[in-house]
Formats: C-alpha cells, sequence, structure tokens
C-alpha cells in the first residue's frame, strides 16, 4: 500500500500520545467523531494568527487571503465526492444538511405521497422526515433489513412506488457498520421518479465517494468525522434542484439586491450559506481533505477493512459477547456494536475507560434500531486510519477483563 505508513500516520496525530487513566488512549469511537492532524489543527492557528477577516466583502489583503483559502476549500471537498463547488454548500454538520433539504422539498410532498427511509436512520435521518410526513399528512415509508442489517430489496421495491417522493437513506449505518445498497436503490428510484437523499456521515470519511457515480440527488456528511474540525459540514445537491429550492436561511451573502420590498438570491452555493460562515473550520476540511487524499482513501479503506475482519473475528470468539450486524465482511466498514449476555454496556465501556481505551456505549441516536434489537443500549467499537491491531488486541483483552471483573464482583 503506497504512502500508508501507520507509523508516520499516528506521529502526525498528537491526541494519540495521551494518557488516559494511566494507559496509552486507545480511541475507538471514530463513528461519533475522528481525531485531528497536526495539518488541520495548524491550519486553525494560522488562520487566527495570520489571516483572520471575513470573507467575499473586503478588498484589503486578508479578506482576500482569507476568501481564497475559503473557496479553495470548497473546491478540494467538490473534487473528494466528485462534485461542482457550487453544488458543494457549507452547513453545521450532517443534521442541518439533511434538514435543509427536508425544508428545501418540503413543497414536493402532498398528502398521500409517502417517504421512503430505512429502519436504520440515525435521528438526523429520521426526525426532519418524520415531521415532514406529519406536516403534509404523508405516509412515512420504512425499508426492513434482516437480522445482520441487509435491506430487503425485494420488499423495497413494493414499498417504493409511484406515490414516493423521497427515498433517504445512510449509505452505511452507524450501529450495525453495513453499507446499503444505495446503487440499487438508486435504480429503483429511478424508475419512480423519486428523489434519493443520501446521508454520508459515515461514508465519505472512509471510502471514496463518487457523486456522479452515485448519482444520488443530495449527500450530507460533516467534516469532524473525517479528520476536520467540528461545527462544519457540507451538504451536495445537484445543481438544478438546488437552483428550484429555497433557501433555508436568510441574511447577509445570500442575497444578490435586496429593496425595502423584496429580495433576490444570490447564485450557488451562496444562497444557502446566509451570514459570516464558519470561515476557519472550512479552510481546515481542506486540510483534512488533503489529509486523506495524500494517505489515498483506497488505502484508507483496506486498511480499515483489515483491522475490523481481525476485531471481528476475535469479538466473535469471545464467550457471550453478540455482535450486533453483519458477522462478516459483506458490505460492511469499521464499526462493530455488541453487548455481552449478561453485562450492562455501560459497565463495560466503564471497564474500558480504565484501561484507556475509548467506545461508545448507548442508542447511538438511533433509538427505534436499538429497540427493534430488543436492547435498550449497545457498545460500539468504531476505527479509523490510525488504529492498529496492538489496539484491536488491548480492546478485545479488556472486555475479557471487564467481564471478570463483574463475575469476581457479584460472586
Ligand atoms: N448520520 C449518521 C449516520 C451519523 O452517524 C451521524 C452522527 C449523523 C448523521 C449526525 O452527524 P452530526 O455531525 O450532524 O452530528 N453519528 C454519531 C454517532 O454515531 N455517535 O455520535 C454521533
Amino acid at each position: 500500500m503506497t504512502n500508508f505508513n501507520i507509523e508516520k500516520i499516528r506521529n502526525d496525530f498528537p491526541i494519540l500520545n495521551r494518557q488516559v487513566n494511566n494507559k496509552r488512549l486507545v480511541y475507538l469511537d471514530n463513528a461519533a467523531t475522528s481525531q485531528k492532524p497536526n495539518a488541520v489543527i495548524q491550519s486553525l492557528n494560522d488562520y487566527y494568527t495570520n489571516y483572520n477577516s471575513n470573507v467575499h466583502r473586503g478588498v484589503h489583503k486578508l479578506s482576500v487571503e482569507a476568501t481564497d483559502e475559503y473557496e479553495n476549500s470548497r473546491v478540494k471537498v467538490a473534487n473528494f465526492i466528485n462534485a461542482a463547488p457550487n453544488e458543494t454548500i457549507w452547513t453545521r454538520n450532517t443534521s442541518e444538511s439533511l434538514n435543509i433539504v427536508s425544508i428545501g422539498l418540503k413543497e414536493k410532498v402532498k398528502p398521500g405521497d409517502n417517504i421512503v427511509v430505512s429502519r436504520m436512520e440515525h435521528h438526523s435521518n429520521l426526525v426532519p422526515w418524520q415531521q415532514l410526513c406529519l406536516e403534509k399528512n404523508a405516509e412515512l415509508r420504512y425499508l426492513d433489513h434482516d437480522l445482520e442489517g441487509r435491506i430487503d430489496l425485494s420488499i423495497a421495491k413494493k414499498v417504493i412506488d409511484k406515490k414516493t417522493k423521497i427515498i433517504a437513506i445512510t449509505h452505511m449505518s452507524n450501529v450495525l457498520g453495513v453499507i446499503n445498497p444505495i446503487h440499487e436503490l438508486r435504480e429503483i428510484s429511478k424508475k419512480n421518479g423519486t428523489f434519493l437523499v443520501l446521508d454520508g456521515a459515515q461514508s465519505a470519511p472512509h471510502f471514496s465517494v463518487d457523486m456522479k457515480e452515485i448519482d444520488c440527488d443530495f449527500f450530507a456528511f460533516s467534516a469532524h468525522k473525517m479528520l476536520g474540525p467540528t461545527g462544519i459540514g457540507i451538504l451536495f445537491g445537484k445543481e438544478n434542484l438546488l437552483e428550484e429550492m429555497e433557501p433555508f436561511y436568510f441574511g447577509g451573502d445570500m442575497i444578490s439586491e435586496v429593496t425595502y420590498e423584496d429580495a433576490k438570491w444570490n447564485d450557488l452555493p451562496y444562497k444557502f450559506e446566509a451570514g459570516t460562515p464558519n470561515i476557519a473550520d472550512a479552510i481546515a476540511t481542506g486540510y483534512a481533505v488533503d489529509y486523506l487524499v495524500e494517505v489515498g482513501m483506497d488505502n484508507i479503506t483496506k486498511h480499515e477493512d483489515d483491522i475490523t475482519s481481525y476485531a471481528l473475528e476475535k469479538i466473535k470468539e469471545l464467550p457471550d459477547y453478540n455482535v450486533i450486524g453483519p458477522t462478516n465482511m459483506n458490505n460492511r466498514g469499521g464499526v462493530i456494536s455488541f453487548n455481552h449476555n449478561s453485562v450492562h454496556p455501560h459497565d463495560i465501556g466503564e471497564i474500558l475507560d480504565k484501561y484507556g481505551v475509548a467506545i461508545r456505549t448507548g442508542h447511538h441516536c438511533a433509538m427505534p434500531l436499538v429497540r427493534s434489537y430488543e436492547i435498550v443500549a449497545a457498545c460500539r467499537a468504531s476505527f479509523y486510519l490510525y488504529n492498529t491491531y496492538n489496539e484491536i488486541d488491548i480492546f478485545i483483552d479488556s472486555l475479557k477483563e471487564a467481564v471478570d471483573y463483574f463475575k469476581t464482583r457479584n460472586s
């Protein structure tokens, strides 16, 4: 694997040297947010130290520099997903991106229509559609999946019909780790003339996504899950659809002309970017993208597949632990949810923390999904480019220790 040097990569992330409870940090909560390399941290410092200024306004040097960096970063993100810069809108996060789409498509949905989602959506890609259906007296329909999270396409063909206006689905589940069959769903959506909205929060950081190839109408993701800062997200939308859509926020920068009576909207993408944007974090996102491109998305996917497969086999060997989601590597990413038969997920999470191992426990913002497995919470380990086999070994050993701890305590 060219350019994939795990030691070098780890050296680029200062936080990975941190001690937690006198142990070296093993960070396995990447689905929640990723760590940041020096290049991203330094770009924030550089902006505030050397050229902090507002964008699209002044003719002075600092404003020109800030505007150039800000727009250059948009081009980097657009290239990263193979889209045009004017189809690449800065938002706050995936949640905001999806809300903008749901509000923008509101007028397309009439009483009696339906919107189709999967049963594994993060609340960000469920609640906006639920609310839209309630408001419009439309029906929210679900795509069923099997125990491992595989969507049944034969059922999907029946659920999606001519009354379906929107299919909104996660590209990869943040709980099950399953990668959904979006190409097949695109075909079904085309036959029925529906919009396809993808939640790319867990896909864009981990494998290469190409808007032209996927051919979705909208795609939402967050910089903080792909080595970038918090507070900045991206919404891709096809140009003709964004042109048609009404803006969500009104104010500075999103207008081309204002009179006392009315206003005209600015060109794309500015129509959707009211007010002073999150300049520093948008710029830093460009440096995150540079980093991912330099390492190579295919190398990252391969590395994650290798360690996920290793971790999956090890968890499966542990007595009384059960994997929730696919138990093989077909169409799955580096997220593994699991539980123990008798120890509560929060207790496991706390014991792991004593070993410096950070995992997430809870409902993972997918309450209906977690409940459908007749559990209230799950443990989740999620991996990224800087995780190592050695870290997986530490994680697995600490899972054993957690059970031993509770057995001894309760005996
Ligand atoms: N969609 C998916 C699939 C996600 O995993 C998340 C965040 C979001 C949307 C929302 O992203 P945000 O940046 O707007 O918050 N997922 C998680 C998680 O799994 N644990 O913490 C956040």
